[in-house]
């Protein structure tokens, strides 16, 4: 097991900020919201926002009191009722609702909590394909400075530890593992809970079934609005059935809003984009899916929000004991249960959080057993999705450190003429190449999208030799499973930056030892001489400033065992190429 590399919260932690400062020009860390063509600081328009919510608020109110005493309006009202009584709907609330709706509520504090981590690792969200500084609407960091070397990596925002999962340190392989275990868990719950529904015959307390439903609606916001409680006008309660405005949210919720989520989720998974590329156009793009996916998950929270808000208006202990023991008093006991619920669910996050930090290691090796296998049932890694010159990037992200080794500067200034790519391992013919010697051999170019697995995307031509051309060349033995790549370059913690890949990724055509970016030579922050394009992989994996390929059978005995330098210390998935 590796050792536990030490936290080091950035976010409201001054001293580390200093450190990035030191390192380079400096891209503060601050939320800002693109409006009116400028970027604002959110913390601005919190206050503003609050003022103009609670004048909404009141204003609505005074509203709601003149229109209802409308003769108009009390012949709507009267007409299109909030709720009214229905045969076919069930009262209370069955064991199964109200299993499947606090796991739920606990899945969506780990969704939630884990999704803030992945968000801040990049902390950018656009509505263009490109991820371009500058053109975010919503950002958690300024100005990205010009010419300089600010990585994707310096970009990330680390969550504090109440606020992400794992927050602390910017570590996205921990969310991610957390994030697509509750996603597995969030998809199968809510399938139970759709199927139970209509298998049950419990289905007409969720799904609409009449028109009708839609002014009942506005009936109901009208009289919520005149601080009226449906419930007691009608003398139907939200457990014998929901009125018509309760019934479309839920229903929204369960039926629209999630589904959403998680189509807006599959979305952002290159080896899904890769696959079907109309897909992530029913959004946009990637990004749009991205932003939307945010967006969504606020309106979770907004709705969280305003859900128990009503609860406690409309009778928060009668409420709580329908949705916790399925009784319809106003004893205590249904809200001590529900305090137990959210106390709860925060433990089980807080306990996962010290988990992960913890057992880094035994969280990979779950998330592998559990999750790799059902995406590999969804997904085909293997598929590359090719694209035009005319939609190559004006802009392309870079990341990781450039290397500071004497050997890499002494290579750079002598313009690679005395560089040499070492090729051994499990070979019959291990071979030392020049630069010169790589170009001789067949050149093949393509333009594909660039994956980072912290978020951000980018298309670009790559040029060099297809790594099939150099299997043939040195001839691997049988029992070569993987190849090692090793850069000059150092990870972020310092050590060799390397990675692995299996031999059935690197055969394919489009795996390519790259020499050339956007039709000219590799340029030192993109992986000057040269670099690895394995396409249907993440970024990660695409080892830059190569010094030598080992071809191996397992990666399990190099470094940290985990194949890779990423995988290694930041806990990311070997395979974790959705
Ligand atoms: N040697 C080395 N290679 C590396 C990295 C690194 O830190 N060191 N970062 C990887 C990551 S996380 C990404 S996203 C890509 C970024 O490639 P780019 O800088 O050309 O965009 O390089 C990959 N290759
Ligand atoms: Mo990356």
């Amino acid at each position: 097991m590796s050792k536990l590399i030490n936290p080091q919260p950035d976010f409201f932690h001054p001293e580390s900020e200093q450190r990035k400062l030191e390192a380079m020009p400096y891209a503060p860390a601050v939320a800002q919201i693109k409006l009116f063509g400028k970027y604002r600081r959110i913390r601005g328009l919190i206050m503003p926002a609050f003022f103009a919510l609670a004048i909404i608020v009141v204003i609505g109110i005074l509203l709601c009191l003149w229109l209802v005493q409308l003769p108009a309006v009390q012949s709507f009202i009267a007409t299109f009722p909030c709720v009214r009584p229905d045969p076919a709907v069930k009262p209370g609330f069955p064991l199964w609702v109200r299993i499947t709706h606090l796991l739920t509520f606990i899945y969506l504090l780990f969704l939630v909590r884990s999704g803030i981590n992945i968000l801040l690792d990049h902390p950018r969200l656009y509505w263009t394909l490109n991820c371009t500084p500058g053109k975010e609407w919503l950002r958690w960091r300024g100005d990205v400075p010009k010419n300089s070397q600010w990585t994707s990596k310096d970009d990330s925002v680390t969550a504090p530890y109440w606020l992400g999962l794992p927050g602390g340190r910017h570590t996205i392989g921990i969310a991610r593992h957390w994030h697509f275990m509750f996603d597995i868990l969030f998809i199968l719950t809510g399938a139970a809970f759709i199927i139970l529904q209509f298998a049950l015959g419990e289905w007409q307390r969720l799904v609409p079934t009449s028109w009708s439903l839609f002014p009942g609606a506005v009936t109901c916001a009208l009289q919520y609005g005149s601080l009226h409680d449906p419930a007691r006008i009608y003398g139907i309660s939200g457990y014998v059935r929901f009125n018509a405005l309760q019934q479309l949210t839920y229903f929204a919720i369960v039926f629209i809003v999630a589904p959403l989520q998680i189509l807006t989720g599959i979305a952002m998974s290159p080896a899904f984009d890769n696959q079907f590329k109309w897909y992530q156009r029913i959004f946009g793009n990637r990004q749009i899916a991205r932003s939307l996916h945010f967006l969504l998950m606020c309106f979770f929270i907004l709705f969280y929000i305003g859900h128990m808000i009503l609860v406690a208006y409309t009778g928060l202990l009668a409420n709580l004991n329908g949705i916790t023991l399925n009784i319809n008093n106003t004893s205590f006991l249904g809200f001590w249960l529900t305090l137990l619920a959210v106390g709860g669910g925060l433990a089980l996050t807080a306990g996962a959080l010290s988990f992960s930090w913890k057992f880094p290691n035994v969280l990979q090796k779950i998330s592998a057993l559990t999750v790799n296998p059902i995406m590999d049932l969804v997904f085909d890694r293997s598929v590359r999705a090719q694209y035009k010159k005319e939609q190559i990037s004006p802009y392309f992200w870079q990341n990781g450190k450039l290397p500071t080794s004497e050997e890499w500067k002494r290579l750079k200034e002598n313009n690679w003429q005395d560089y040499r790519l070492k090729v051994s391992g499990l070979v019959n013919n291990p071979v030392d190449l020049s630069l010169e010697d790589i170009k001789h051999l067949t050149k093949k170019q393509q333009t594909t999208m660039h994956n980072c697995i912290q978020g951000w995307s980018g298309i670009a031509e790559w040029g060099g030799v297809p790594f099939n051309e150099l299997i043939k060349l040195v001839n691997p033995k049988p029992e070569a499973h993987y190849a090692i790549f090793y850069s000059y370059g150092e990870g972020l913690e310092g050590g060799e930056y390397y990675d692995s890949h299996t031999m059935h990724d690197l055969e394919h055509d489009m795996s390519l030892l790259a020499y050339e970016m956007n039709y000219q030579p590799l340029n030192d922050e993109h992986g000057a001489p040269l670099r690895l394009r394995v396409e249907n992989q993440l970024g990660f994996k695409m080892v830059k400033w190569i010094k030598a390929i080992e071809f191996v059978e397992t990666y399990k005995n190099q470094f940290e065992g985990h194949g890779g330098y990423n995988e290694d210390h930041e806990f990311y998935g070997y395979r974790t190429e959705i």
